[in-house]
C-alpha cells in the first residue's frame, strides 16, 4: 500500500516548487485594508474620536466649494474653458446651467452663499435671493469701486432684475454688514 499521504505531500511540495511567486497584493487592495484597519482602530478608539473626524470632515468639505461641485466633465468639455486658467479663481465654482448670475445669502450667517460667482458677459439677469428673517442688500462694483448694479436691503426676498456686465472682474457687497464680501467672475 503506497502512504498516500506522503505521496499528496511530496506532489503539493513539488507543485509549490514549480508554481510562481504569488503576486504582491494590489496597491488598491492594499489600501483597502489600511483603511479597514484604521477604520477599526478608530472605531476602537471611541465613538467621540470618529464624531470628531466626521466634523472635521464635514467643516473641510464646506470650506473648499469648489472640489466638492466639480463633476467629471463630458468628453471634450471644458467647465472651466471660458476662465483663464489663474489661481485667483482656485476656489470658484464653474457657472451652473442657469444663465443668470445667481447670488445667494448664507442660510444663517452673515455671509453670501458663494465666495465666488462665475457667470457669462451674456448672463441675461441678476438673481439674488435673502432667506433669512435679517436684511441684506447686493451692491455689484466693478475693479474701480463704481457700483455696476444694485438691489435694495430686504428680509427674506428673491430678487431678479435684467443685467449686463462686461467681462471682468467684480466685488459683491452687502453694505450693511463688512463680512459680506464675495467675487463675481465675468467672462
Ligand atoms: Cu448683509
Amino acid at each position: 500500500m503506497p502512504d498516500l499521504p506522503g505521496e499528496l505531500r511530496a506532489m503539493l511540495h513539488d507543485r509549490a516548487e514549480l508554481a510562481p511567486p504569488a503576486p504582491a497584493p494590489a496597491r488598491s487592495l492594499a489600501r483597502r485594508v489600511r483603511r479597514r484597519q484604521s477604520a477599526r482602530l478608530a472605531a476602537a478608539v471611541g465613538g467621540p474620536v470618529l464624531a470628531v473626524v466626521a466634523v472635521a470632515g464635514i467643516a473641510t468639505s464646506a470650506l473648499r466649494p469648489a472640489e466638492r461641485s466639480i463633476e467629471p466633465g463630458r468628453p471634450g468639455t471644458d467647465p472651466w474653458a471660458f476662465l483663464e486658467t489663474d489661481d485667483r479663481y482656485e476656489f470658484c465654482d464653474p457657472p451652473t446651467e442657469n444663465p443668470d448670475i445667481l447670488v445667494s445669502v448664507h442660510r444663517s450667517e452673515d455671509k453670501f452663499a458663494q465666495g465666488c460667482v462665475t457667470a457669462r458677459a451674456s448672463a441675461p439677469m441678476i438673481q439674488f435671493s435673502n432667506g433669512q428673517d435679517r436684511p441684506h442688500d447686493l451692491q455689484v462694483r466693478d475693479e474701480g469701486g463704481t457700483v455696476a448694479f444694485s438691489f435694495p436691503a430686504a428680509p427674506n426676498i428673491s430678487y431678479a432684475d435684467r443685467i449686463a456686465l462686461a467681462a471682468g472682474d467684480y466685488q459683491l457687497v452687502c453694505t450693511l454688514h463688512e463680512t459680506m464680501r464675495a467675487q463675481l467672475v465675468v467672462r
